[in-house]
């Protein structure tokens, strides 16, 4: 008998409720769900969606900061951030190849990028105006990273969560190598201090942004909680980021551009003041700073390698020609 079991935001589905509850005491006894496996509609469509946006940040993420390679302040500095955004783009393939466990293909989601229709966190649509930003970005973008990504290696589909432990490894040193600039400044001249506080300035409420909204206005939390694909909320995570990024603050000597913020002795944590969330629609909307931009970047880079991609075809052909050939 069929009943119309639910797939969470995206809609409702046909699938046998014996189905739908297999499925999910599967997932309430931790199984990793395998691409082979049978697995609900909206769980599928939900991990298609969720990273491909992921997928797509890593790309795309590369940009803010690659802006900055050739005036890196040294050459030791030009390396680590070299290292930093050659592992973004492995982040971003890894992820793509999670994706295709799942029957998107790459050429797929790399359209759906293209046309506007897939998303990307909103963060890597904002401007690097100076090198505290390179920092910033690495001390709190990696860092907000890390705080949602660390239990995503917990997911409970295996291809995204093993993903995620490599990435986690790789993330911990963009966030050391971040602070390390940032530490470089605040003990620098006042200029530098100067502008490493502008860079927080400006950078610290889209960072908050970066972990979606509100639990109360957050369309996927509760089913993807439910699968195990998220297993903290939106606010939850935000409030731990803020927990522990507080006294890093303090220790570079920087201030919030929150005249709100304030410990919480009952809740054991730091309030913040309200986040402007119809920037983050504006931004989420393709309306960002940057966003032209970025699109435009990333369809050059598509274009121009097309030859690239066009050769490594041709040549795997003739290896598969040759070695039938030999069998
Ligand atoms: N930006 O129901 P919700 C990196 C969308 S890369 C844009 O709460 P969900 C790095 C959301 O997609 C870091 N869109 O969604 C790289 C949904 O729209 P759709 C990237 C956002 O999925 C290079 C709608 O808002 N990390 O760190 O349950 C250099 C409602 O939201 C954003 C990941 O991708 C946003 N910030 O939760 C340096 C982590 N927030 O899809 C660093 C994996 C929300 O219905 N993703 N939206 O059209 C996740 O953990 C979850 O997808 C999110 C959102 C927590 C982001």
């Amino acid at each position: 008998m069929y009943s119309q079991g639910l797939i969470g935001a995206d809609g409702r589905t046909e699938e046998t409720q014996d189905f739908l509850d297999r499925f999910q005491r599967r997932i309430d006894a931790e199984e990793k769900i395998e691409p082979m496996d049978a697995m609900p509609a909206g769980y599928r469509k939900t991990l298609v969606r969720q990273i491909g946006q992921h997928a797509h940040s890593e790309i795309v993420g590369m940009l803010p900061e690659g802006n900055w390679i050739t005036r890196a302040p040294s050459l030791r500095r030009k390396a680590a951030l070299l290292a930093k955004v050659q592992d973004e783009g492995g982040h971003g393939l890894y992820l793509y190849a999670a994706a295709e466990t799942l029957g998107v293909s790459r050429e797929e989601m790399t359209e759906e990028l293209h046309c506007g229709k897939a998303k990307y966190s909103s963060i890597f649509n904002y401007p690097t105006l100076s090198w505290a930003d390179i920092g910033i970005i690495g001390w709190l973008v990696d860092g907000a990273a890390i705080m949602n990504q660390i239990p995503l290696c917990r997911c409970s589909y295996g291809p995204y969560a093993r993903a995620m432990i490599r990435v986690c490894k790789e993330e911990s040193f963009h966030q050391r190598q971040g602070y390390e600039i940032c530490m470089a400044l605040a003990k620098g001249t006042p200029a530098q201090r100067e502008m490493l506080q502008d860079a927080l300035n400006r950078w610290w409420w889209p960072v908050l942004m970066m972990f979606g909204p509100h639990d109360a206005d957050s369309l996927h939390s509760d089913q993807s909680m439910a699968w195990k694909i998220k297993r903290f909320s939106n606010d939850e995570l935000r409030q731990k980021f803020i927990d522990a990024t507080v006294p890093q603050a303090e220790y570079l000597g920087l201030t919030f551009p929150d005249p709100e913020m304030r410990w919480n002795e009952e809740k054991g944590g730091w309030d913040h003041g309200p986040i402007d969330w119809d920037e983050f629609w504006r931004v989420v909307k393709g309306f960002g700073p940057m966003a032209c931009d970025r699109i435009a970047a990333r369809r050059k880079a598509w274009e121009d390698g097309a030859w690239v991609r066009e050769a490594a075809l041709a040549h795997a052909e003739k290896r598969r020609a040759r070695k039938m050939a030999a069998e």
